[in-house]
């Protein structure tokens, strides 16, 4: 009920908005020095597009909910890890890992979590390369850790995910379980064809799939 708490509330939520929308910045760069730098040579660029976005504000607010937690500045900085969301569309399963490992060897990079549902797909069929990180972000005077989820995964997982997440949003869809079989199905098939692909390239190239620490 006091308006100029309101406003200074507001004040901050629009500062920790832009220090989110910063680390997508710094991490794109990285990303994108990367890609150019792997590009010379002979290989063509490994990654074929970068997404970003930073959570809408109702539903950082939803999901603070549902965990339970307080709606505040602190809150969304210790408890959500996906507000400033990066999501890397690569060409072959091998440069899922070589991005990878080359950000998180960084030495600005803290690297909270992986979740590699490449490795270990869900059991709807969703396979990706998730990771949390932390990045600092510098300001006028002072130094912020942020955190960054980044989703790594080739242009065919990604396809897959678009649809798939479709069906998960659209509610009193007929047929729904058969559904979820067919795209369990076709799940599989781009898994298939994603290592078939990665193994024409090599063959082509005249070399093995080079997975850095990585089984592919
Ligand atoms: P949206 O609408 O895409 O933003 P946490 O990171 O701990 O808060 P969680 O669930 O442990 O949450 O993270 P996880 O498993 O790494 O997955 C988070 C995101 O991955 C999801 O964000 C989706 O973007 C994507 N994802 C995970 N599973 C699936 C899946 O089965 N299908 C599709 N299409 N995408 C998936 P949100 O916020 O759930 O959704």
């Amino acid at each position: 009920n006091d308006p100029e708490k309101f406003f200074e509330g507001m004040s901050h939520f629009r500062e920790l908005m832009m220090m989110y929308q910063s680390a997508i910045r710094e991490v794109t760069t990285k990303l994108t020095i990367l890609n150019d730098e792997l590009s010379i040579g002979n290989r063509k660029n490994p990654i074929q597009f970068i997404k970003s976005r930073v959570k809408k504000p109702l539903s950082i607010v939803n999901k603070l909910e549902r965990l339970e937690k307080e709606i505040s500045i602190e809150s969304i900085m210790n408890s959500l890890n996906d507000v400033a969301g990066i999501r890397v569309v690569c060409s072959f399963i091998d440069d899922v890992y070589k991005i990878s490992d080359m950000l998180t060897k960084q030495d600005d990079i803290k690297l909270i979590r992986v979740k590699d549902y490449i490795k270990n797909p869900k059991p709807n069929g969703y396979r990706s390369y998730h990771m949390i990180i932390e990045i600092p972000v510098f300001f006028s005077d002072s130094k912020q850790w942020i955190r960054v989820e980044i989703q790594i995964r080739t242009v065919a997982m990604d396809f897959w995910a678009s649809l798939e997440h479709e069906l998960k949003y659209k509610k009193g869809i007929e047929d729904s379980k058969e559904i979820e079989k067919e795209l369990k199905r076709c799940a599989n098939t781009i898994a298939q064809t994603d290592h078939k692909m990665m193994s024409i390239r090599n063959k082509i190239q005249g070399n093995s799939s080079k997975g850095g620490k990585h089984e592919i």
